[in-house]
């Protein structure tokens, strides 16, 4: 495997924070073992845990109203490898990615592939775009793709994603992801069932192209850039699509993409209860799809989201496997250091749901305690768990601190050098 960052210089760092780590780390283990708790389970469980990388989010987002190109951005899906690489290599927590089409083309697949195993790395869902047109596209996305009343439009939307099941295919995926801004602005500007009619129609055809051993993902949003009426709004919708659609389709959530103060952990629990909870895209939202940091406003929450993945691997067994991606942008932060920082709080979550004591908690439902059912949740959430993550990495090769190490490594210089600002260059498309 090859290493884009220096090995000595991470061995440095670990030495010199090792002793600490240590100490922290025996620390936490003897307050788990009066608990009952073997630290050593949840070190493990914690390398076993994965979030995969959205192609998209190493390069700068920016919003609706501008966009601030940081330094060393890269400029084509061979260099956002590379920035996903040292991800990986520093939290050993991202070892999947997830490319996005036609943002994220090449005409050889096959090389990029060989790339990606030379760091490690895999590829997780291809998500299509239809939310935007591409330059000499022949029929415009700008009244809906897989819904468009143009039965030529829909069917160059279908082809794309069929499309993008091909080069996936070459590279090693085994989903699709399909979000689409379908929808009305205007009360009236579209028929509510019929377009829902024709999404299902255009579906069923993407449906039909899929590898038996492929999942598709079904993204819902409650709005944007559709604002009175989108199509694929809830999971209501989603799940009625994947139910049509059949076993292969199923329903993805992104943190982001529902009103505020919606209960995502009991969407979580409902899809997962229907054998339709297909993945999620993990973000964190204040207001709207903010595609903020994960855990950054709202860490509780992506706690009791995990606590129903708990829930639901110990229901279901090792069948229940959805797929973890992260799908956020960056505005004000390097990119690369918000991507390390939201795998290692999506692991946060997963190894503190590890820690709800489940037969107590059933007790204590059972006996209708809401107090104590509430304060065993909590117990697990308050437990500060840094230590584990952090000797997680430390086993599995990544650095303790991996913002640190990253910021005092040199990369972002060296890529400013290598990757010379463009007019415009945006990664991911949205400028
Ligand atoms: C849409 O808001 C979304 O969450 C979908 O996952 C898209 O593919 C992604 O963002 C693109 O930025
Ligand atoms: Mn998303
Ligand atoms: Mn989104």
């Amino acid at each position: 495997m090859s290493t884009i960052i220096d090995s000595g210089r991470l061995a440095e760092h670990n030495a010199q924070l090792r002793a600490g780590l240590n100490a922290d780390y025996e620390a936490l283990g003897g307050m788990l073992a009066r608990r009952g708790v073997d630290i050593e389970k949840l070190t493990a469980a914690a390398q076993g845990f994965a979030v995969a990388l959205p192609s998209w989010g190493v390069g700068t987002g920016g919003t609706r109203f501008a966009r601030f190109p940081g330094r060393g951005e890269p400029r084509n899906v061979f260099e956002k490898l590379d920035d996903c690489a040292v991800i990986h290599q520093l939290t050993r927590v991202t070892p999947g990615v997830s490319l996005h089409f036609p943002w994220d083309k090449t005409t050889d697949p096959a090389a990029l592939r060989q790339q990606a195993e030379s760091h490690g790395l895999y590829f997780d869902a291809v998500n299509s775009n239809t939310f935007q047109d591409q330059a000499g596209q022949e029929h415009t996305y700008k009244f809906g793709s897989l819904t468009a009343i143009n039965a030529d439009t829909r069917a160059q939307a279908v082809r794309h994603n069929i499309e993008c099941i091909e080069l996936g295919r070459v590279l090693g995926s085994k989903a699709l992801t399909v979000w689409v801004g379908d929808g009305a602005n205007f009360p009236g500007q579209h028929n509510l069932r019929g377009a829902l009619e024709r999404y299902l129609g255009s579906m069923r055809e993407i449906y039909a192209a899929l590898p038996a051993d492929w999942l598709m993902f079904i993204e819902h949003k409650l709005f944007e850039p559709a604002f009175y009426a989108t199509t694929i709004a809830d999971w209501g919708t989603s799940f009625a699509c994947a139910q049509t659609l059949g076993d292969k389709a199923r329903c993805l959530v992104d943190l982001g993409h529902h009103a505020p103060n919606t209960n995502i952990e009991m969407i979580v629990a409902r899809l997962a209860q229907f054998g339709k909870l297909g993945g999620f895209h993990f973000n964190d939202s204040k207001y709207g799809d903010d595609d903020l940091d994960s855990g950054s406003i709202n860490p509780f929450q992506l706690f009791l989201v995990f606590n129903e993945l708990a829930d639901a691997a110990e229901r279901d067994g090792a069948a229940f496997k959805p797929a973890y991606m992260l799908d956020q942008s960056h505005n004000v932060t390097d990119p690369i250091e918000s991507l390390m920082n939201s795998a290692v709080e999506v692991q946060r979550a997963f190894v503190q749901a590890q820690l709800v004591d489940r037969a107590a908690l059933r007790q204590h439902q059972e006996a209708n305690d809401a107090l104590q059912s509430a304060q065993a949740l909590k117990h697990a959430y308050r437990t500060d768990v840094s230590a584990i993550l952090a000797m997680a990495r430390l086993r599995a090769g990544g650095a303790i601190d991996p913002v640190a190490f990253y910021r005092g490594s040199g990369y972002r210089d060296r890529a400013a050098e290598a990757r010379p600002a463009r007019a415009g260059a945006s990664s991911s498309g949205i400028v």
